[in-house]
């Protein structure tokens, strides 16, 4: 499979007031800007262009524009974020599909779905059942795929924020786990790379056209994945860590 485009979104100066459990004190904007910049780069080097839309400052949390939608090989999915604060992310998002797809779906209250907690297995997506995403939001997801001869399936979470919190794939059944993952029967088909946990924060990497984009300063992961084979870009996201983001949140690949 190859990607050719994505779609970030800055960061708002409000983000200073974004969600967070972290306890990593309140990520600075003028960093953060500059991270995003690299972001951007390792991106278009991996051969995608990308679209940079504006920050929207009514929503703090809306540099991680992964979650407001699923974007799949035959349509669009917006989602319905759970966090209350979020939910509005939704309505420019629905306007940027539009320059990509025709075919736009969207998961409706009381189903609530974060694209956090959604990971693409070729035709298969597994969902996250997490305190973003409920089970009447993931059953939605479910029928809408099976419309386009897709498949989804559920996964029940225990600790982390979102799925991919945890998992990345990495195509050629290759597949990083980490933390409650690590005992998950549904995941031991693949070929597993195995994050220690306290490098559970690198788990969220993405793959992008043979590449793989990871954050700098996870030195036990990164060998991991080289081992695995892999193209490595590091990009440093430590002010987005602040607020519980990761490399996969802060894109939309397509
Ligand atoms: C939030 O709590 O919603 C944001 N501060 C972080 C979202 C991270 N997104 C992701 O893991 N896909």
């Amino acid at each position: 499979m190859k990607f050719t485009n994505a779609i970030v979104r800055k960061p708002s100066k409000s983000m200073v007031q974004g969600l967070t459990s972290a306890n990593l004190g309140s990520p600075n904007y003028q960093n953060a800007l500059r991270q995003h910049k690299s972001y951007v780069a390792a991106l278009q080097s991996c051969g995608v262009k990308v679209k940079i839309l504006d920050a929207d400052e009514n929503y703090p949390d809306s540099t991680f524009v992964e979650d407001v939608a699923l974007l799949t090989p035959h349509c669009a999915i917006i989602t319905n974020p759970g966090a209350p604060s979020r939910r509005g992310e939704i309505e420019n998002m629905k306007h940027v599909v539009k320059d990509f797809y025709s075919e736009i779906e969207e998961i409706k209250s009381p189903g609530f779905i974060e694209a956090g907690d959604i990971m693409m297995v070729g035709k298969h997506y597994y969902i996250g059942l997490s305190a973003r995403t409920n089970r009447e939001g993931a059953q939605q997801l479910i029928h809408i795929l099976e419309k386009y001869d897709l498949t989804g399936s559920l996964v029940k979470l225990e600790k982390v924020l979102h799925l991919k919190t945890g998992l990345a794939y990495l195509e050629n059944n290759n597949l990083v786990v980490c933390g409650e993952f690590l005992s998950n029967t549904g995941f031991q088909k693949f070929n597993r790379i195995e994050i220690p946990e306290e490098e559970s924060y690198a788990a969220n990497c993405i793959w992008i056209n043979d590449k793989v984009i990871i954050p700098a300063g996870y030195p036990l992961a990164k060998q991991k994945i080289l081992d695995a084979g892999y193209d490595i870009i590091e990009v440093d996201v430590s002010e987005f860590r602040k607020l519980d983001g990761g490399l996969s949140c802060l894109s939309l690949r397509f």
